[in-house]
């Protein structure tokens, strides 16, 4: 087994699933193909988007707001989501039939309550460090195979701050499902083309 890989299993939570607070569609058929795969890896690392209720990401804490609505913040553009992954809730609680035992380490992300993270190693003002980065390092580990919802926020910021901070990055398709807002899908996509990040199959690991 490649000691050196790791796989990054990105938010598969149930607020992410159908029924979810940001329900993303057929977001639960990511959980057989992930379990699929999983067994492939000696070194699995998990994201689990984890909000206060107060989280400036949520529409419902902006008066008048819609979600999907964009709004300026000191860090850049946000967009407003609904209420989603509230940290101790059942809505950001792994999805229960998700199988991956050897897990060595769940990075939460999003508990700053100003500040949104979608990527598992830097939080949306592109300063702040969750420190995956350096344990994957530390681990010696230098390739990262991403999974998990959704494909054009999560698993996308994170493929291209794995290729920013020196890894080699590879996006498994059909273990991933997209929220696809306004074309972000097909940005996403050319985004990670452009980072290096290789976008690959369940099929191509065996
Ligand atoms: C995500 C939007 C807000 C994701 C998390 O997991 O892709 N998207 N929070
Ligand atoms: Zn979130």
């Amino acid at each position: 087994m490649n000691t050196t890989a790791a796989l990054l299993v990105v938010d598969a939570q149930y607020g992410f699933m159908p029924g979810g607070g940001l329900a993303v569609a057929d977001g639960d058929a990511i959980v057989p193909v992930i379990n699929q795969v999983a067994p492939l890896f000696a070194n699995v690392v998990l994201t689990q988007d984890w909000h206060p209720a107060n989280h400036v990401s949520f529409a419902a804490n902006h008066p008048g707001r819609q979600p999907f609505e964009t709004i300026a913040l000191p860090y850049g553009e946000q967009v407003l989501w609904p209420t989603h992954c509230v940290q101790g809730t059942r809505d950001a609680a792994l999805h229960d039939d998700l199988c991956v035992p050897q897990a060595q380490l769940i990075i939460r992300k999003g508990f700053h309550g100003d500040v949104d993270s979608y990527s598992a190693f830097v939080e949306a003002d592109r300063k702040s460090s969750t420190g995956l980065a350096a344990y994957l390092q530390a681990r010696g580990i230098t390739s990262v195979y991403l999974c998990g919802l959704a494909t054009d926020y999560c698993v996308a910021w994170s493929a291209q701050d794995a290729r920013a901070a020196g890894f080699e990055a590879a996006v498994i398709e059909d273990a991933c499902r997209a929220i696809d807002l306004d074309g972000s899908l097909e940005r996403a996509w050319a985004d990670m083309r452009r980072a290096g990040v290789r976008r690959i199959l369940s099929s191509d690991l065996a």
